[in-house]
C-alpha cells in the first residue's frame, strides 16, 4: 500500500487549520499512520528542500519553514501520493482550484499552507527524513475494506 509524507506548514498551524486538514485526509479514507508536531531545523528544512537549493527563494523557503511548528504526517493508502496532491491542488495559491486546501485557504505561493511528496521517490526520502520506523504504527482499520 503507498505511503505518502504531508505537512501542515507553519501558516497551516498557526491559523488553526490541522483539523480541517487532517479531516479531509480523513474523510477521503486514508490512513494516517504517523503524526508529529515539531520545529524544523535548518539542517532538516535544507535537507528536505534540497532539489531547491539552487532556486532564488531557497532561503525565503526555509526561513519560512522553520519560522514555527509544523505537523508532520504519513498517510497510506491507494495511489494516496497524488490524490494528496490533487487534494492540496496547485503550488500557487492563485492557481488552485476551490474545494483544493491551497484553493480554499492559500493567497500567496510562499505561504501554501500544506506540502505533500510529489512522487514515489520524494515520499520515501521525506518519510525517511522526518521518521523513525518505529513512529510508523500499523494497525487494522476496518474501515479499509468498504474503501478500495
Ligand atoms: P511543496 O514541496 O512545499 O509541497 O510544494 P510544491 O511541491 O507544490 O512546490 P515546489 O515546486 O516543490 O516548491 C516548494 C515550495 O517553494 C515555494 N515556492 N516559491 N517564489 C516562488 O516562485 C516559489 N516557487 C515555489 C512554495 O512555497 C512551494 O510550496
Ligand atoms: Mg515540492
Amino acid at each position: 500500500m503507498e505511503r505518502t509524507f504531508v505537512m501542515v506548514k507553519p501558516d497551516g498551524v498557526q491559523r488553526g487549520l490541522v483539523g480541517d486538514i487532517v479531516s479531509r485526509f480523513e474523510r477521503k479514507g486514508f490512513k494516517l499512520v504517523g503524526g508529529k508536531f515539531i520545529t524544523i531545523s535548518q539542517e532538516l528544512a535544507e535537507k528536505h528542500y534540497g532539489e531547491h537549493k539552487d532556486k532564488p527563494f531557497f532561503g525565503e523557503l526555509v526561513d519560512f519553514i522553520t519560522s514555527g511548528p509544523v505537523f508532520a504526517m504519513v498517510w497510506e493508502g491507494e495511489n494516496v501520493i497524488s490524490a494528496v496532491r490533487t487534494m492540496m491542488g496547485a503550488t500557487n495559491p492563485a492557481d488552485a482550484a476551490p474545494g483544493t486546501i491551497r484553493g480554499d485557504y492559500g493567497q500567496t505561493v510562499a505561504m501554501n499552507i500544506v506540502h505533500g511528496s510529489d512522487s514515489k521517490e520524494s515520499a520515501a526520502r521525506e518519510i525517511k527524513l522526518f521518521f523513525a520506523e518505529d513512529e510508523l504504527i500499523s494497525y487494522d482499520q476496518t474501515i479499509s475494506k468498504w474503501i478500495s
